[in-house]
């Protein structure tokens, strides 16, 4: 690790222009962790650094600071060149959607991630799937390196793991709860950054409960399948979590399935389940995720998706 710390501020120190980016349509994770490290190289090293996306931010993540620092990739000229490229939260190379170009021309890549891949873009990776966020990798970084931080910094470590936690609801061991001790110890205002969230746009949260009102249930209702029509999906912001979420409350329901018509044949759907893993019926379609959560497009029609999904579900 101290090797690797080396490696890291070396390059930082030696590179002439820097970019960060996370994957296409970014979430708290991704954008947190982006700017976060954005600002510690500026605050370390005295050096400006591009955080380019791809994709859309969600309207609940407006508002967080140093939002206004990431760019839009196509707002970047075409060609530009990095020697140094920072990765956060990436995923896999299929993830990085439009800003892979410039990913691919810089010189040195550096990854941080939380992600399983097996084809790896960094050079250098700092990676570990036992983490709860990218975020704890890069603040795991920061006390190693003994790099300067500042509340800008700490809110948006917070951030992302409150928001890749699900609000702690997906922790997996003790470390994100020692992580967000020590960033609440050193002034992260938890409430403020939670109320911070809470800005989504009326007609999106409208939409998302209209969906869960029209929800059809089945299986003595242990499923439940929301849809949302082509003309409904152009209102929302993200995945529709807000439904999966608020259907999963009801007492018995053990699977979620949210139905999103993209364009009229091209299906999204996102299964959660509260039980038995539904990461294989997601595979069925050609999709994955993680055991509880998982999603697949399917190009066909909502009609033929629907019967299709409520068919894989048979038997169990
Ligand atoms: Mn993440």
């Amino acid at each position: 690790m101290k090797n690797k710390i080396n490696i890291l501020k070396e390059k930082i120190q030696n590179a002439k222009n820097i970019a960060i980016s996370g994957h296409k349509n970014l979430d708290g994770d991704a954008l947190g962790s982006a700017l976060a490290l954005a600002k510690i190289i500026e605050l370390n090293f005295d050096k400006k650094v591009s955080v380019i996306y791809d994709g859309n931010i969600p309207k609940d993540l407006r508002y967080i600071p140093l939002r206004d620092e990431a760019c839009y990739y196509k707002n970047i000229p075409e060609g530009s060149k990095f020697d140094l490229y920072i990765l956060v939260d990436y995923g896999t190379k299929i993830h990085l959607g439009g800003v892979e170009d410039f990913v691919k021309n810089s010189d040195f890549i550096i990854e941080f991630d939380h992600h399983y891949n097996d084809d790896v873009y960094g050079d250098l990776c700092f990676d570990d799937v036992n983490k709860a966020a990218t975020a704890q990798i890069i603040f795991d970084v920061v006390r190693k390196a003994k790099f300067k931080i500042d509340k800008d910094i700490i809110d948006l470590l917070m951030l992302a793991i409150i928001t890749d936690t699900g609000n702690f609801k997906f922790v997996r061991n003790s470390d994100v709860f020692i992580d967000a001790a020590q960033l609440v110890d050193m002034g992260a205002d938890v409430s403020n950054i939670v109320n911070l969230l809470n800005n989504k746009d009326k007609k999106t949260v409208l939409v998302e409960s209209l969906a869960a009102a029209n929800a059809e249930f089945h299986m003595n209702g242990r499923l439940v399948m929301a849809t949302i029509s082509g003309k409904d999906y152009k209102k929302l912001d993200g995945r529709g979590e807000l439904v999966l979420d608020i259907l999963a409350k009801i007492h018995g329901v053990e699977f979620v399935v949210l139905l999103k018509e993209h364009l009229e044949n091209q299906i999204g759907i996102s299964f959660r389940s509260k039980t038995i893993p539904v990461n294989e019926i997601a595979e069925s379609f050609g999709g994955g995720g993680h055991l509880f959560a998982a999603g697949a497009v399917i190009m066909d029609t909502l009609e033929n998706v629907h019967k299709k999904v409520l068919n894989s579900f048979r038997g169990l």
